[in-house]
């Protein structure tokens, strides 16, 4: 399966210096935010993690190959490419072996990221169960994922175009845990509160580190959610992304859309219901993510795996 993967210069360096890497999705710049702004902070959250002593590994499908570590031009491209392919578990081997150009979801990513032996990874949001779930089975790939793969996922909690409590109760049920930093709450992406608790607080990344590395010395296999809420400055007004939410999913159901296009057409959505303040919202908490989880790359190097 080596053969797949294709290691940039700054990635590859890292890992022989064994340094502290971060992956990064790219599903969130091609489907998750709009051009231009998504290529924009998808360097500077590469920065961020520079600058916060680790190297980002940005993954996508290039190529015929698993890339890890992306060049500007390729993040543009990516960023600027309708024809980009969403890739998730199920797509992976179709998007490599007919060199389609593939975004990674979180589902695709934690798979490569672990091929690549990256433990870490950061993103937004994750997916979960959808609302209705219990008659249209929409539940994202991204859970079965983290119930299988060892990679630790960043992220800002779920989106309340979800259904937030049975997305808990699902990575309950497969055995995955759901860390909160800084607060007992499970955060909702634009907003620092669920109204649902994680299941375990841990504020620091030397406490994270030694709960991830004991799950794996145990031979429990599978992910870990790590919530980071957005910082306060940032998030949005409930009650305005609440009603903002209930028009979006509203209008996704009168149209019918189905499948995969789901979530990008409801995250599509929400940035125009909100004229745009839910991007800056958006960027805003994944660059937050960002510093957690190149602290958490660094800490897991201090313990033994
Ligand atoms: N949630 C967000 N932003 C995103 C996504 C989810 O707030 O960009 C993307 C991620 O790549 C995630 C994917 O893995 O959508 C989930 O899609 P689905 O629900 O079709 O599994
Ligand atoms: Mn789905």
């Amino acid at each position: 399966m080596q053969r797949y993967l294709s290691f940039s210069p700054e990635v590859a360096n890292a890992r022989t210096a064994g340094k502290p890497i971060v992956a990064l999705e790219s599903t969130i710049i091609s489907h998750g935010m709009p051009y231009p702004q998504n290529v924009v902070t998808a360097k500077e959250v590469e920065q961020i993690i520079r600058d916060a002593g680790a190297v980002p590994a940005t993954i996508a499908i290039i190529g015929g190959k698993i890339c890890v570590g992306l060049t500007d031009e390729q993040l543009e491209l990516l960023g600027n490419s309708p024809e980009a392919m969403k890739v998730s578990r199920r797509d992976l081997a179709y998007a490599l072996s007919q060199n389609k150009l593939g975004a990674t979801t979180v589902a695709a990513t934690m798979i490569c990221a672990q091929l690549a032996g990256i433990p870490v990874f950061v993103t937004g949001g994750i997916g979960g169960v959808h609302r209705g779930a219990e008659t249209s089975f929409d539940i994202s790939a991204d859970l079965k994922e983290l119930a299988q793969t060892n990679v630790a996922v960043v992220c800002a909690g779920v989106k309340s175009i979800l259904d937030i409590g049975l997305t808990l109760e699902y990575l309950e049920t497969q055995g995955v845990p759901v860390v909160a930093v800084g607060q007992e709450g499970f955060p909702a992406f634009f907003t620092r509160q669920s109204g649902f608790n994680a299941d375990f607080r841990l504020d620091t990344a030397t406490e994270q580190a030694a709960f991830i590395r004991t799950k794996w010395a145990l031979g429990l296999d599978g992910g870990v959610v790590v919530a980071a809420p957005v910082p306060e400055a940032d998030a949005m007004p409930k009650e305005e992304i609440d009603a903002i939410t209930l028009q979006a999913l509203q209008q996704a159901e009168e149209l019918g859309v189905m499948g995969k296009k789901v979530t990008p057409f409801l995250l599509a959505r929400i940035k125009t219901l909100t004229a745009g303040r839910s991007l800056a919202t958006n960027i805003a908490l994944v660059k937050n993510n960002a510093r957690v989880g190149a602290a958490l790359a660094r800490a897991l190097l201090e313990f033994p795996s």
